[in-house]
Formats: structure tokens, sequence, C-alpha cells
């Protein structure tokens, strides 16, 4: 079977490929931007994406919005994820966490699959915790900040993609779909 992943996130891209061929599945990569609309949810945004982008492509197709989720900063970044990486980035995030002893955050992957008539959504979620400094050269994004245990996602390698929000989002989707798909 073959699908194809809008996104215009390399990293995304790659993770997602590999865990597709675990499934049989081949993945082409369709490296766009496409239009976000503002929302205060993830779930929202995906599927409203999902939604504008079927009017303008062709046949069946998925995407993924993402993010991270402080606790201590009340869920920030969030939604805004994608542009926080851009400006203030990982020595952003780290300096607003200066001092703060509840380092607890999580990562979200929300899919949005348009089947060519209908988008359905499905989600994965990774808890951890924000680390004091960015530590290892693996990965993408905030990975080096990113505490999963004693190592950061950005240490781990391939060990993310075993455990990672968008592993547990995809395990979903591709389930959902061998069933109705054949
Ligand atoms: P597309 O929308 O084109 O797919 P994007 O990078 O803009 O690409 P998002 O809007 O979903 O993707 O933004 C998610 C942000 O969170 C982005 O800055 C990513 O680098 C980051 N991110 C998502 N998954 C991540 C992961 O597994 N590890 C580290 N950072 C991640």
């Amino acid at each position: 079977m073959e699908l194809t992943f809008v996104t215009s996130n390399e990293g995304k891209f790659r993770e997602a490929a590999e865990i597709a061929a675990g499934y049989g599945i081949k993945l082409n990569w369709k490296k766009m931007k496409y239009l976000e609309p503002q929302g205060s949810n993830l779930e929202e945004i995906a599927r409203l994406s999902a939604e504008v982008l079927s009017r303008e492509l062709d046949g069946r197709f998925f995407l993924e919005d993402s993010g991270l989720f402080v606790e201590a900063l009340k869920g920030f970044p969030g939604p805004y994820s994608s542009y926080v990486f851009k400006t203030i980035g990982n020595e952003g995030i780290l300096r607003l966490m200066e001092g703060v002893e509840n380092r607890r955050a999580y990562f979200l992957a929300v899919i949005a699959y348009f089947d060519g008539k209908n988008v359905r959504t499905f989600s994965g979620k990774a808890e951890g915790e924000i680390s004091t400094e960015m530590r290892g050269s693996k990965g993408f994004g905030y990975d080096p900040v990113f505490l999963y245990g004693s190592k950061t996602f950005a240490e781990m390698g391939g060990e993310k993609n075993k455990i990672s929000h968008r592993r547990k989002a995809l395990e979903t989707f591709f389930s959902y779909v061998m069933r109705n798909q054949g």
C-alpha cells in the first residue's frame, strides 16, 4: 500500500517513512507548506488544514500537526510550536524554564487523513520533561531539550521512533487504513 504524507518537515517525514516500512506501507513525500488555520487545539487545526487542502490536492493524503506542551508554561508553545521553534528556538525554551522546578512536558501528534471523502484524525502522546541544557544531535526540532527518562530524544536516535508521539499516532492510523482498505 502507498500513502502520501504532506509536510514541509523532513524530520517528520523520515520518522514516518521508517515506521510505515514496518507495516509494508510505502510513504510518498508531498513536500509543501499548507495553510494552517489558527486554533486552540491541534486536532481542530489538523482537521481544518486537511479539509482545506483536500480541495487543492487530488486523491488521498494525510498530514500531521504536532507540538510540545510544557506544563509550567500552561501548555505553551502547544499549537504555536512551529513558530516558537523558528523564533526563540530551544534556547528560548530553556530560558523560559530557568529556575522552574516542574519540568513536565509532552509531545502531541495529530494526524488528519483525507480518504477521498472524509477527514479522520488519530493522535499520539509522549510524556517527558524539559532538560536543563541541550543534549544530543540526532532527531530534529525540540528533541535536544525533551528528556524521556534519562536521555533526550536527540540522544536516543532510533529508539525515539519506537516510543514517540508520532509512532503512537501512526500506529493507530496505519492499523485503521490496513483494516479499512486492505
Ligand atoms: P509541517 O506543518 O509542514 O508538517 P512543521 O515543522 O511546521 O511542518 P508543525 O506545524 O506540526 O510542523 O510544527 C511542529 C513543531 O514542533 C515544529 O517546530 C517541529 O520541529 C516540532 N516537532 C514536532 N515533532 C517533533 C519531534 O518529534 N521532535 C522534536 N520536535 C518536534
